[in-house]
């Protein structure tokens, strides 16, 4: 009986760890930083294939039968490390290209981001040249965002080569929007774009977003006027309102080593483990300690008491990050150099924290 009980606890426990660990934990790009039609500043970071779906629709009523017409756009972006990226945005049903008519939009980009990380406030401009291949146009895009509390201001500043594919006349068209966070998982945005100097409407959208908790997806549902999320999609507005949603989804490479290796994941405890001069607990999504001062040589300890993943990731290169720390997991870092070591979760920005070696 209490064996039988014994093992209920075990395979209760096991199934629990199992399922938290695979919680997709990653440096995400976030829809609580960016409007529903801007291109925004965000780079995936290294190694990860950033991979968003946004799907609008309307309804035709006046086709027959309440028929719904559907805009998809998939964005994927590849983080190649020092704040560069390369992606695509493919729409199966755009209205940039309409005469000759070229509903498959295809959308070649790189994206330079400086300045702040997504999530950290301040300041950050990024250069994003694109070839819109349904255009056959070289379209780029000058993004800044600023963020200071809860809220985020976007701008962008486009240039478009060949507007609709068929003028050439080149073309620029501003963009601005802002986003709110209401708290840690829910935010409204909302944005606006034009063409200068081109008899076109406005594109404009407006959204609610939030975080899904205990994952790095993020989800929106908005209603906007664009057909598509290209440069030039952005850019302009369809004649109805079209409704739709937008989930961001990170995908990790290194989430695919137990592929090619059994080894496990868990952080082992020992080593400096045993000598760590400061614990840190993490908890109800908080660091306990938002800094700890240790001496040069010292560890620090970060134990999740949450049940769900969280990790530990510096801002600097130079000092170790964790993996995703599985609840009840530990991670351990020595510090060998003094300074001042900034690190936040990276699927929960919000999460701060600071280790201070003198
Ligand atoms: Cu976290």
């Amino acid at each position: 009986m209490r064996l039988t009980r014994r093992l209920a606890r075990a395979t209760l426990a096991w199934t629990f760890s199992a399922a938290t660990a695979i919680v997709p934990v990653a440096a995400a790009q976030s829809l609580l930083y960016r409007p529903p039609n801007s291109g925004g500043s965000w780079v995936p970071d290294a190694g990860v294939l950033q991979f968003n779906f946004m799907h609008r629709f309307v309804v035709a009523s006046s086709i027959g039968s309440n028929k719904v017409t559907n805009f998809p756009t998939l964005t994927f972006a590849l983080g190649l490390g020092h704040s560069l990226a390369i992606g695509t945005h493919y729409s199966t049903n755009s209205f940039v290209v309409r005469s000759p008519y070229r509903p498959n939009e295809f959308e070649l980009f790189a994206r330079w981001r400086l300045g702040a990380g997504e999530g950290d406030g301040g300041l950050a401009v990024s250069l994003t040249p694109a070839y819109n291949a349904a255009a056959r146009s070289l379209d780029g895009e000058v993004a800044v965002d600023y963020g200071v509390g809860r809220l985020t201001l976007s701008g962008a500043a486009r240039g478009i080569a060949k507007p609709f594919g068929v003028s050439a006349n080149a073309r620029a068209a501003l963009a601005g929007g802002a986003t709110v966070r209401v708290n840690d998982y829910i935010a409204l945005s909302a944005d606006v774009a034009k063409y200068l100097g081109l008899d076109s409407t406005a594109a404009w959208s407006a959204g609610l977003a939030f975080v899904i908790p205990g994952s790095p997806h993020t989800f929106s549902l908005h209603a906007s006027t664009a057909t598509s999320n290209s440069v030039q999609g952005a850019s302009f507005g369809f004649s109805r309102v079209i409704y739709g949603f937008e989930f961001t989804i990170p995908i990790h490479f290194s989430r695919f080593a137990p592929w090619f290796s059994r080894h496990d994941r868990a952080t082992p405890l020992h080593g400096p483990a045993l000598s760590a001069a400061a614990d840190v607990t993490i908890g109800r999504y908080r660091y306990a300690a938002d800094s700890v001062v240790v001496t040069a040589g010292q560890a620090v300890r970060w134990v999740n008491r949450d049940a769900v993943a969280h990790t530990v990731t510096f801002k600097s290169p130079a000092v170790r990050s964790s993996q995703d720390v599985a609840p009840n997991g530990t991670f351990v870092s020595v510090f060998e150099r003094p300074g001042t070591y900034h690190y936040r979760c990276a699927p929960h920005p919000s999460m701060k924290g600071v280790v201070v070696v003198k």
